[in-house]
């Protein structure tokens, strides 16, 4: 990975009591002991019924960004967030939890500085909700370390935060492509019938997902043999094809006689206890299982072990699902639920009302964490609860190390849905359960941008939504939103309609299939941007706010910069022909893109604007004085080699950018085995001047044997030219 150097002197850390080692940062600086008598920049802090408060007033134009995979909008005001992680199904907007805890802020008003919570369960944050312009945060413990940020430059913050936290995590190359998921593509016939899909519609796409129907009765570890049988064969002509495989892997271990991962677990202490030694038993889909103790290094090989055979029948990647850890029921709220429903007599709605409740309330119960136990080898005994928001993190952990012990030196794909700070080092996300509304694509957006914010570069949502029935002017709206979101994944749950993107009308397939191509066209400029911003420490999908000044780009939360030089614009609205759009600061270069190789391109003045946008085309904007390359689509990552570019620019004055290829595969670019090609245009007159400076190294080659210039003036007129390299 990119070494990161020494933090800078605008951070100051405080301490509070004896915080746990969540290992969500990677360097230790020296700390200021916080007591509840303590005075410190920024805040008024108390104590409060054992509670350690934060207050912050909030003045009116103060705008408070951060939290990671939250609801409410970018700007996190007028809202309370619980950061506890939390399997919820319904992402409605009352919603206070989610899968993820973030407790990363920045505030960008009169006083502007950001900070960090590294504490490992829950933080409430009142942002403005009991009173407008309070911001309160709450954290029920005197352990926790709070470091200040005091610097007004929002990407000297990130930058900072990224060398706190650790660079992150690269997934390998192909993971730039489309990828297709559902609940379930049980068994391999599906699988392969979905593969042809693609290729008979000729449809790019890089992989398929397995989800939990491909085990033997959801025991983790196991693949049913009459579904996919000879699986390693089936892997690997998956591969042949340009498919890869991604399984499901959840982390309740079934309590079943015989069953090795339960057997061997048991025997070497590898699961989560009661106090008095008993494994828990939390109830998840193979019935009642016992829960891996992840905090423990031992544990984490242990499970890790489990990966090897599916590493080496070529598996790729994973994703690590139900990590929160969610839990449906315990025994003991199992008999509770029992007694409640057989004293129920049906005499009034009251009765009825708590009967609903309880049972709407059975699952994910703050109870069932205080519960459990982590019992460490060197005799601590950790309350679940106290710890709760890292269990995902380190069960992605533990598959990352078993990537790095059994394809040392290769990149892998790990998508998390439960996370924390620090995870983004390791692995990637998704956000969870959405649904097929409208809505959940603004939702997305804002989560992309803040979920940047905290280092997870490549995220992404349930293109189409997870939930509910998608209509497909929802789909092909939700494609090219997807087009251009590091994760490109649709998804859908069981007992939806199908919603691959040939599973409506012809002409709807048409345009999905050209969106499709515009998402493999991009792949020269979003593989080379996000690269950079790996290396440069800078979020790859950004809010506008990090690139523009002003309080006008600050409310904008529904378009947002695609690596430096394009700002994507999604129509979200149904029946739209056409959305507002903010163009900040420098003139634009406007393309209403369906098919990558058709541009009908527009200069604009800064300002804003209604732009119509038919349903097969999403708004894209070249910044002045940058640009972007496209290339022909594949039908998979790596199916041939890139050899043409077409770099499109919009140059008034001068803009440079740089290309940059590796194996796409391993981690050999930290030895220099990279290419790059750095192109610099400039303006001189009605002509323009290119230079192109070539980086090549010996194991990498440069595989590009020509660039096909198209070079927009502020008048709009194209300047073309090719050039061989
Ligand atoms: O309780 O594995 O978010 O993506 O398809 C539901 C089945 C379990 C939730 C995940 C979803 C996945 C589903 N899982």
């Amino acid at each position: 990975m990119f070494k990161s150097s020494n933090l800078l002197d605008f951070t100051t850390l405080y301490r509070s009591g004896n915080p746990f080692k969540t290992e969500a940062t990677v360097i230790d600086i020296n700390s200021k002991a916080l007591r509840p008598v303590s005075k410190i920049k920024h805040f008024k802090f108390t104590k409060e019924k054992g509670d350690m408060v934060f207050r912050y007033d909030l003045a009116e134009n103060d705008k408070v960004y951060g939290l990671g995979g939250t609801l409410g909008g970018f700007n996190k005001r007028g809202r309370k967030y619980v950061l506890y992680a939390t399997d919820d199904p319904n992402h409605t907007p009352d919603k206070t939890s989610l899968y993820t805890s973030y407790p990363f802020v920045m505030i960008d008003g009169e006083e502007k500085f950001a900070f960090l919570i590294d504490y490992p369960s829950e933080i409430i944050f009142d942002i403005g909700f009991t009173h407008k312009d309070v911001m309160e945060i709450r954290i029920p413990s005197n352990n926790f370390d709070f470091y200040i940020f005091n610097e007004s430059d929002k990407l000297k913050v990130i930058k900072e935060y990224l060398t706190l936290t650790g660079a992150p995590y690269i997934p390998p190359k192909w993971a730039f492509g489309y990828q297709q998921c559902r609940w379930s593509y049980p068994d391999a016939k599906t699988v392969s019938n979905i593969a042809e899909g693609f290729r008979k519609n000729e449809m790019p796409c890089d992989a398929i997902y397995m989800d939990i129907d491909y085990m033997e009765r959801y025991k983790v570890f196991t693949v049913d043999g009459k579904k996919f049988p000879r699986f390693k064969d089936f892997v690997g002509k998956m591969k042949k094809n340009g498919f890869k495989l991604i399984p499901i892997i959840d982390p309740g271990v079934k309590v079943e006689k015989g069953y090795d991962v339960y057997e061997d677990g048991k025997k070497k202490g590898c699961f989560c206890v009661h106090k008095d030694g008993r494994p828990f038993q939390p109830a998840v889909w193979p019935g009642f299982t016992h829960f891996p103790n992840f905090l423990e290094p031992e544990v984490r090989k242990w499970w890790g072990g489990f990966h090897k055979d599916f590493i080496d029948w070529g598996i790729e990647g994973f994703w690590n699902d139900m990590n929160e850890p969610s839990i449906f029921y315990t025994p003991q709220s199992l008999k509770d639920l029992n007694k409640t429903i057989s004293a129920f007599d049906g005499k009034d709605a009251f009765a009825l009302r708590a009967l609903r409740r309880s049972m709407y309330n059975f699952s994910n119960r703050r109870e069932y964490y205080k519960e459990f136990y982590h019992r460490m080898d060197d005799g601590r005994m950790i309350l679940h609860h106290d710890i709760h928001n890292l269990y995902g993190f380190n069960m992605s952990r533990a598959t990352a190390e078993a990537f790095n012990e059994f394809a040392p030196g290769r990149r892998y794909f790990l998508l998390t849905r439960s996370s924390c700070t620090g995870l983004h080092r390791f692995a990637a996300l998704w956000t969870g359960d959405n649904a097929s509304w409208w809505e959940h694509m603004l939702v997305q957006m804002r989560m992309m941008m803040a979920l940047n914010m905290a280092g997870v570069f490549y995220n992404g949502a349930d293109i189409g939504g997870f939930g509910g029935e998608i209509a497909p002017e929802l789909l092909i709206r939700w494609m090219q939103l997807g087009a251009f979101s590091p994760l490109y994944r649709n998804h859908s749950s069981f007992a939806t309609r199908a919603q691959e993107p040939w599973a409506f009308d012809k002409g709807s397939a048409g345009i999905m299939r050209n969106i499709l191509k515009l998402r493999y066209a991009f792949i020269p400029y979003a593989y080379s941007e996000f690269m950079r911003s790996v290396k440069e420490l800078k979020p790859f999908v950004s809010h506008l706010m990090f690139s523009f000044k002003g309080e006008r780009v600050k409310d904008i939360e529904d378009q947002f910069m695609y690596g430096d030089s394009l700002m994507v614009a999604p129509v979200h609205a149904p029946g739209a022909q056409g959305r507002f759009v903010h163009l900040p600061e420098n003139e634009w270069l406007h393309w209403n893109a369906s098919e990558y190789n058709k541009r009908k391109m527009k200069v604009m003045e800064p300002g804003d604007y209604y732009v119509k946008c038919a349903l097969e085309s999403i708004p894209l904007f070249i910044k002045e004085n940058s640009m972007i390359a496209l290339t022909e689509p594949v039908n998979y990552i790596g199916e041939k080699e890139t050899e043409s570019l077409t770099v499109v620019a919009f140059v008034t004055g001068k803009a440079s950018f740089t290309y940059y290829e590796d194996d796409g595969a391993t981690y050999d670019f930290n030895n220099g085995d990279f290419s790059a090609i750095k192109i610099d245009i400039k303006k001189r007159g009605r002509r323009y001047d290119i230079a192109l400076s070539l980086k090549q190294s010996d194991a990498m080659p440069l595989k590009i044997k020509d660039i096909r210039f198209e070079i927009y003036d502020g008048a709009g007129r194209l300047y073309s030219c090719q050039r061989k390299i």
